[in-house]
């Protein structure tokens, strides 16, 4: 029986290793128990009061589910006291959340969307967590950072990660070493290491899209899955799978897991925001996280990573996974 690592033993390694600061150990360690309990209250479904509507609104004008609002203040709780942060950033939440005075503050930036899919959570489908991690601009000032300070391109992330609440807990991380998955083990209440390393092959037969939305897609992408769904008749020469969980934790993990091509593309009822997914805490995470496994990302003209944000909850084109697969897609638009 192969021992056991805890992800407390991952992160002192990475430390050991110089990959890690304390400070990022301690902020990974106190995201890795927020997301626990989320996963706890998730998994209540209709035995406790979390079901439904919360009866208000978030930033981006949806409709909150009261798990989104649990997730959250689980998430700003959690992170508020530990030292190890400026300042945080929720999709659920206009604007940036400061550290109370009373606590210290730390050198990092904490990006995330507590629960996402949450459209999902009613009908018992798989919902996720996932974070980013910046380093704070302003570190040693005793000014707080404002929202200018949070916006710097994916590629300046020093860590990102996810949550997944499904069958079981899993949490996905990586600092710049890889993708390493953890699951949590819930007799003892902790996560175990168990997908070092995972990564994405280059090509793939699997791919990921709401095909309702075709005729709002642009061509190049009207063309790519046109190709795929023509399979070995067409000229792709062989035959493809769909998947679309509406859960883009969900849909990343699989690929993270055996393959795949996602793609939520502009299309002319996203083009007016810039996009149906948040680059900050839903895009760069998940480009890192792709990118570090061997895949590629971009927004079908430019590498998600290098795009440099203009404001907090911008949307974003999102097309990743296979490398073979996201360059063709990539290459079709630039040919457009
Ligand atoms: P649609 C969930 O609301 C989300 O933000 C992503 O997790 C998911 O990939 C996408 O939206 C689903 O969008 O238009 O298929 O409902």
């Amino acid at each position: 029986m192969q021992k056991r690592v805890s992800l407390t033993q991952f992160l002192i390694a990475e430390q050991r290793a110089g990959r890690v600061s304390p400070d990022l150990r301690l902020l990974l360690e106190v995201v890795a128990r927020a997301v626990k309990a989320i996963g706890v209250n998730v998994s209540k479904g209709a035995l406790a009061d979390v079901l439904g509507d919360a009866g208000t609104d978030n930033v981006q004008g949806e409709a909150q589910k009261k798990l989104d609002v649990i997730a959250n203040e689980i998430l700003l709780e959690a992170n508020e006291w530990g030292g190890h942060l400026a300042a945080m950033a929720s999709e659920e939440v206009e604007t940036v959340h400061q550290i109370p005075f009373d606590y210290p503050k730390g050198g990092f930036l904490l990006l995330f969307d507590p629960l996402d899919g949450s459209s999902n959570i009613d009908i018992n489908v798989t919902v996720g967590t996932i974070f980013s991690v910046l380093k704070n601009p302003l570190a040693g000032q005793a000014k707080d950072p404002t929202e200018r300070d949070f916006l710097q391109p994916g590629r300046e992330q020093v860590a990102a990660g996810y949550a997944t609440y499904g069958p079981s807990t899993q949490l996905v991380l990586t600092v710049g070493n890889g993708v390493h998955g953890f699951t949590l083990d819930r007799e003892f209440g902790g996560f175990v290491y168990t997908h070092p390393f995972m990564t994405i092959p280059a090509a793939t037969h699997e791919f990921a899209i709401n095909a309702s939305n075709v005729r709002y897609w642009e061509k190049p992408v009207q063309r790519y899955i046109a190709e795929l769904q023509q399979g070995k008749d067409g000229p792709r020469g062989e035959d493809f799978n769909m998947r679309w969980v509406a859960s883009m934790v969900a849909d990343v993990h699989r690929i993270l897991t055996r393959g795949g091509i996602f793609l939520y593309p502009l299309d002319d009822k996203t083009r007016a925001q810039g996009g149906k997914l948040r680059l900050m805490y839903e895009a760069n995470p998940m480009a890192l996280l792709i990118e570090q496994a061997g895949g590629a990302a971009t927004n079908g003209h430019e590498r998600i990573l290098d795009i440099k944000p203009h404001k907090l909850h911008q949307r974003v084109a999102v097309i990743l996974g296979s490398k073979n697969e996201v360059e063709r897609v990539t290459s079709y638009h630039h040919e457009a």
